[in-house]
């Protein structure tokens, strides 16, 4: 169901999420995303060389901005550097799914963990004006990354789409699960990405860019409204839902991780804190908190590998239990 039609007893979270929708800036090619997602959906419920349709989810990751000016100059950002969902979306694929990558611009990619960051270009030499060569330290890396990126994209079970914005993201999030509705439990989603809980309303940012001649700037954010209840309640309702919890305290992380998961009824809760995210998070479930650790005895080991594991297997039980 379309939210912008509303239920027809309005409650106020409908009315605010109505209303960010009403006000966002339209979502550039949206006829556009909309049918990669329908081509993408299909061809994975019958893939070819494959008895069975394949299990979906939707991977978000890195930072939402937060515009301060509609000829936006200056933004409000998050540290999140999307490293969490590049990582799972490659064990996603490997596990069986196909997988929506709705990715921060500019953020960690799938299959890039083991190039270099910041000196790409320093991998590679031109030798004429037609051979590119790879430099020996990185041949492996480039090779398997070039490899296991194309297998994915050109088998048809990577698709990947960039957002920078709060806006963008949650117009592309509600487009995406509208899309994903009808595959009911074999729909998956696994949200890390860090999203802003306040922005500027559209209608009250101010256009050109703020002048400091003015004196201190005095601006007022409101909140984002909660759409993880509309994914649940509307959006995609029998969706298997993972959603994440980052605090720099760990004294309140599992509190409010078991908060979370009461008030947007999701199946499981990925706490994290700040300092420790690539080492260790802990699961919350109904009665469950399982502590899913990074094996040290392997340097090039990610958390990523147990937790996806874990989601898979949780994942299959709900298919199973829901009979479809
Ligand atoms: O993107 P990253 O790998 O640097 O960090 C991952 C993370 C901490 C953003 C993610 O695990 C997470 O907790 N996302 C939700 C953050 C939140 O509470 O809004």
């Amino acid at each position: 169901m379309d939210s912008r039609n509303g239920p027809a007893s309005e409650t106020p979270l409908d009315a605010e999420i109505e209303s960010f929708f009403d006000s966002a800036p339209p979502l550039k090619d949206s006829a556009g995303i909309i049918k990669k997602l329908k081509e993408f959906i299909e061809f994975n419920s019958t893939p070819p060389g494959k008895g069975s349709p394949r299990r979906v989810v939707c991977v978000t990751s890195g930072g939402t901005t937060v515009p301060l000016e509609q000829r936006c100059v200056r933004f409000i950002d998050n540290f999140s550097s999307g490293n969490r969902g590049a990582t799972s979306t490659e064990y996603f694929i490997k596990a069986g799914y196909a997988v929506i990558f709705l990715y921060r611009r500019g953020s960690f990619q799938p299959y890039c963990q083991s190039l270099p960051e910041d000196l790409l270009l320093e991998c590679f030499e031109c030798s004429d004006d037609s051979t590119i060569q790879v430099h020996q330290p990185h041949t492996e890396a480039v090779k398997r990354a070039v490899r296991d990126h194309h297998a994915a994209v050109a088998g048809g079970q990577l698709l990947k789409l960039p957002f920078t914005t709060i806006f963008e993201y949650l117009q592309m999030l509600q487009s995406i699960a509208m899309s994903m509705r009808d595959l009911g439990s074999h729909a998956v989603f696994y949200l890390a990405a860090a999203v802003s809980d306040f922005y500027v309303p559209w209608e009250s940012m101010a256009e050109h860019k703020i002048q400091s001649a003015s004196g201190p700037l005095d601006m007022r954010l409101v909140q984002v409204p909660k759409m993880l209840l509309a994914l649940k309640k509307e959006w995609a309702p029998m969706a298997f839902c993972i959603s994440f919890k980052l605090e720099t305290d760990s004294n309140i992380l599992l509190e409010k991780a078991e908060m979370a998961r009461e008030k947007y009824r999701m199946h499981m809760v990925v706490a994290n804190e700040l300092s420790t995210r690539k080492e260790e998070v802990t699961v919350v479930t109904g009665n469950e908190r399982i502590l899913v650790c990074r094996d040290k005895t392997r340097a090039d080991s990610d958390v990523e590998e147990p937790l996806i594991e874990l989601i898979v297997s949780r994942h299959s039980a709900y298919v199973k239990d829901s009979g479809l």
